[in-house]
């Protein structure tokens, strides 16, 4: 009998972003008698149109992973996406693996996304045998602790959950107290950066052969899809991931926290980690890297706002919006708070677009799969929120372009914090500035072919009056927030022409908005 028919004990289900021997359906495997099954499917591919070095990235590290385990002595069942008789599904895919292997049970760990817990929920039935879904252990809270810290408040602070991490995690605590006397360190972590010839460069790997082939399959099978594969330079093994981290833990943690909000033209990356694509699919594991970070700081190699900025990120933001998508699913993402339905404008897909800051947000997207968090949060999310864009629209983009996104992260990171169209579940309120915001952190607006200080008119940074005809339109569901009381009373005390120049450029921008043709995205290849 060849391998991958044996009959299995277990028949272990290992999806695409569960790439870790720690993962908790690996727990008490038995190489002699499990069988571990993997498989590229087009369902998850295509469900969103993934940019493609998202899924070259994805089908490497897979494939590289099943050879991990196969060292460890596994066998596993790995169905390439091109292999005869593959059904592109999930589901498809497990009943036929469970007719090669007729195993007493099947095991998986919980997926990440709402829409595969949902799938999950009917396989017992379509396979016929016990189908054991383990919690993913991979996080600090439960999806019942965050439940229940969630019970009965009006607001759901991400600050005091994160409080509650720190303690739980004993990560950057000095008895019960939080090193140096604060939780948050965000204050001191809003420079802008200077361009620098000496700037660190995140690790980035050469493409081996399993890389090579499945940039050609991609190449070949996604052709119509977003974004570039020639600078394709992400990590694909477990061994890469830990010098990517180690590089990043030595060379730019120490200004990550300085230069977190900082943008500049030529240097793409800054002293971000570029880590998310490698914790979120199981190559690195987050508690282990902020015990790292933790580390660095006592060892006196890194300063507390740049490790408390950092582990921030992970044990708090990370792990709450996780908590905000399994308690506000299903639903969380048709929300719409704010009415907005303009279509998302073509530049988002081609970078054709004289705002610079946009231009070069998107075209290292394309480039990259990679934009840092002020990038998504204050450039192509504030403009979005601005313009009034559709946030179903919104966020099918994020979840397509970048190499980190799935959906149970970007969901409530594009409907919550940057789109506000859930109304103030997750953030107090909405990302909206003007292009002042952009021109302190960023070098874009020196050579833009728009003002930033031009308030109207033609010449006008479109950001300026956006802002206020945003504020303007949105004025009913907004003005009583209590933190946008003075904005709504600036507004308000304006003399009535400049409003009126404000609401007539703004109206000249969305109008170029709807009058330009658009012919990607939703409607390019369905
Ligand atoms: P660093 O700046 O080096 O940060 C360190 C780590 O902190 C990241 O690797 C990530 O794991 C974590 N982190 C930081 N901010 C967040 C956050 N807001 N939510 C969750 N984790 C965070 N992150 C994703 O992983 N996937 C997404 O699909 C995603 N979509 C986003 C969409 C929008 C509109 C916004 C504003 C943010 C989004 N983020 C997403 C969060 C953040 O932008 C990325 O995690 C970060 O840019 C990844 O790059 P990095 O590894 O260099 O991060
Ligand atoms: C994102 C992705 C892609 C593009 N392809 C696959 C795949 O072919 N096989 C697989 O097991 N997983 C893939 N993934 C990751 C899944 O979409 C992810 O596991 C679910 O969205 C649950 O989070
Ligand atoms: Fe962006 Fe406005 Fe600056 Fe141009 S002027 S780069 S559009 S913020």
């Amino acid at each position: 009998m060849t391998l991958d028919r044996r009959k299995a004990r277990h028949l272990i289900f290992i999806l695409g972003d569960q790439l870790s021997p720690a993962m908790s359906s690996l727990n008490g495997a038995d190489p002699a008698q499990d069988v571990l099954l993997m498989c590229e499917v087009a369902d998850e591919t295509t469900y969103a149109r993934h940019h493609k070095q998202k899924i070259a990235f994805i089908f490497s590290a897979m494939r590289h992973f099943a050879d991990e385990m196969r060292r460890e002595g596994f066998v596993v069942d790995y169905v390439k996406l091109n292999d005869r008789g593959n059904t592109g599904s999930f589901t498809g895919e497990l009943e036929r693996a469970v007719a090669r292997h007729r195993p007493e049970r099947v095991i998986v760990t919980e997926p990440g996304e709402w829409r595969v817990m949902e799938m999950m929920r009917g396989w017992e039935e379509a396979v016929a045998c016990p189908v054991e879904i383990r919690p993913d252990i991979r996080f600090l809270a439960s999806h019942a602790d965050f439940a229940a810290w969630a019970e009965g408040r009006k607001q759901l602070t991400m600050e005091f959950f994160y409080r509650e991490m720190r303690r739980k995690t004993g990560l950057l605590m000095e008895g019960d107290e939080p090193a140096g006397g604060k939780w948050n360190y965000d204050a001191q972590n809003r420079k802008p950066a200077a361009d620098d010839l000496f700037m660190p460069r995140p690790k980035r790997f050469q493409p081996d052969a399993i890389t090579t082939d499945v940039i050609a399959l991609v190449e070949d099978r996604f052709a119509d899809h977003f974004g570039s594969q020639e600078k394709f330079g992400w990590a694909v093994t477990r061994e890469q991931a830990e010098r990517a981290r180690d590089a990043f833990l030595k060379d730019a943690l120490a200004a990550f926290g300085d230069y977190q909000d900082a943008m500049l033209s030529r240097q793409p990356f800054l002293y971000h980690s570029l880590l998310s694509p490698y914790i979120n699919i199981g190559l690195l594991d987050p508690l282990d890297l902020c015990r790292r970070v933790d580390a660095a700081w006592r060892a006196g190699d890194v300063p507390l706002n740049a490790a408390e900025g950092f582990i921030r990120q992970i044990i708090g933001w990370r792990e709450y919006v996780r908590g905000v998508y399994w308690l506000k699913m299903p639903g969380y993402g048709d929300m719409n708070f704010l009415g907005a339905t303009r279509d998302l404008p073509d530049f988002y897909w081609t970078a054709e677009t004289e705002m610079n800051c946009v231009r070069h947000v998107v075209e290292e997207t394309r480039d990259h799969a990679y934009a840092h968090h002020i990038q998504r949060l204050m450039v192509t999310g504030t403009f979005a929120l601005l313009a009034g864009i559709d946030p179903r629209q919104v966020h099918e983009w994020y979840l397509e372009v970048y190499a980190d996104a799935y959906e149970w992260v970007e969901l409530p990171n594009v409907i919550g914090m940057s789109q506000f169209a859930d109304g103030g579940i997750l953030g107090t309120k909405p990302y909206a500035a003007s292009g002042a915001y952009i021109d302190r952190m960023s070098d874009y607006c020196g050579s833009c072919r728009y003002d930033v200080r031009q308030k109207t008119g033609p010449d006008a940074c479109p950001f300026n009056p956006l802002y206020w005809d945003f504020l303007d339109r949105n004025a009913k569901k907004l003005s009583r927030n209590q933190r946008l009381t003075q904005t709504y009373r600036n507004w308000a005390r304006m003399d009535r022409e400049k409003r009126k120049a404000y609401l007539d450029s703004a109206r000249a921008v969305l109008k170029g908005l709807d009058d330009a043709p658009k012919t990607y995205g939703r409607t390019k290849g369905g």
